[in-house]
């Protein structure tokens, strides 16, 4: 009797498992189409267009409390009045506009990435245009050099040191919402950001990095990252072609924590598990990204068939799924 128990739970457990990899699969994909999207967005809307037309695909609100940083950029302009206003329309533009008509855009098609838990858009800048990009969007470019203590804090642009000198940047100028604690700050100076920029603009496809500690939430996540082009590449254009023609990089993050949350809520059954998810790609040294906190009278809850395992295969995204019986 007791191997027949044994026998069905195996087997509820392996249909669970397998509902579960192929979900997280689908909605990986659905994610990574529209992140995908986006980046030809933001080619098409900012970098297509001489002004910016970004705020074409939605016409922002005028928000009064945006003038007063908008007066501050603009005083460095030595114009005549004429010109003064120029200045300012075009700043209002790119650098208010943009955020904002980026902000409201990328918050209403949230549920086209469902696993995401954010997306940002970065901008390739050159040490020639770092000044001038600097007094355009009034911040300086940020270095992501934070320690354990001061992730686990509040986590504002504010408290990270300006950038060194280096030969290129990529500071984050829009963000959803959800991600606005990373706006100025350079994703080349991060190990796994800067990596992932590297190699999506030489390939042009999309690519993720390992597991790492996120900013901010210090919880473990993933980023898929797609170059943007300023001119529309074919598909087999050489890496240096690619390269010279990259404009910026928008990326969007997957925190797993709040992933897995959201998998078992929409999977919601009469059955109670519990969920570890562990990146296998290295086999020798599998990263634990996620282990679920067994409430406490286990064996008194009569729904329990066991321990479900989501391995992760980065090469093959969300790949396969094991499981095991407590
Ligand atoms: N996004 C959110 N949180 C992070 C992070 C990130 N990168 N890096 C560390 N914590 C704008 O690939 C370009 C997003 C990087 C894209």
């Amino acid at each position: 009797l007791n191997k027949d128990i044994m026998f069905r739970r195996r087997e509820t457990l392996a249909s669970m498992c397998d509902e579960r990899a192929r979900m997280l699969q689908d909605q990986f994909n659905v994610s990574m189409n529209h992140v995908h999207a986006l980046a030809i967005l933001v080619s098409t809307f900012h970098h297509g267009k001489q002004p910016s037309a970004i705020d074409q695909v939605q016409m922002p609100i005028f928000r009064s409390k945006i003038l007063s940083s908008e007066y501050r950029v603009t005083s460095v302009f030595p114009l005549n009045m004429c010109g003064y206003v120029l200045a300012m329309k075009i700043n209002f533009h790119c650098q208010l506009f943009g955020q904002k008509t980026f902000e409201d855009y990328t918050e209403r098609t949230a549920f086209e990435r469902p696993l995401t838990s954010g997306v940002a858009y970065a901008l390739r800048v050159r040490h020639s245009e770092r000044e001038h990009i600097e007094k355009q969007y009034g911040w300086t470019i940020k270095k992501m050099d934070i320690d354990d203590q001061t992730l686990a804090q509040e986590c504002n642009p504010e408290n990270f040191s300006t950038s060194p000198v280096q030969d290129e940047y990529a500071p984050v100028i829009f963000s959803q919402k959800t991600v606005s604690h990373i706006v100025s700050i350079d994703m080349m100076s991060g190990k796994e950001d800067r990596e992932n920029i590297l190699r999506a603009r030489a390939s042009g496809k999309g690519v993720l990095t390992s597991p790492f500690k996120l900013l901010k939430s210090n919880h473990l996540g993933v980023v898929l990252t797609f170059a943007v082009y300023n001119t529309n590449l074919p598909p087999d254009a050489m890496p240096d072609e690619r390269i010279n023609a990259t404009v910026g990089y928008l990326g969007a993050s997957y925190d797993v924590p709040s992933l897995v949350e959201k998998l078992l809520h929409q999977l919601a059954s009469n059955q109670t598990i519990i969920v570890n998810v562990y990146d296998t790609t290295s086999e020798v040294s599998p990263i634990k990204m996620f282990k679920q906190k067994p409430p406490p009278p286990l064996q008194a809850i009569s729904a329990f068939v066991g321990v479900l395992v989501i391995t992760l295969l980065l090469g093959h995204i969300f790949h396969a799924a094991i499981k095991q019986i407590a």
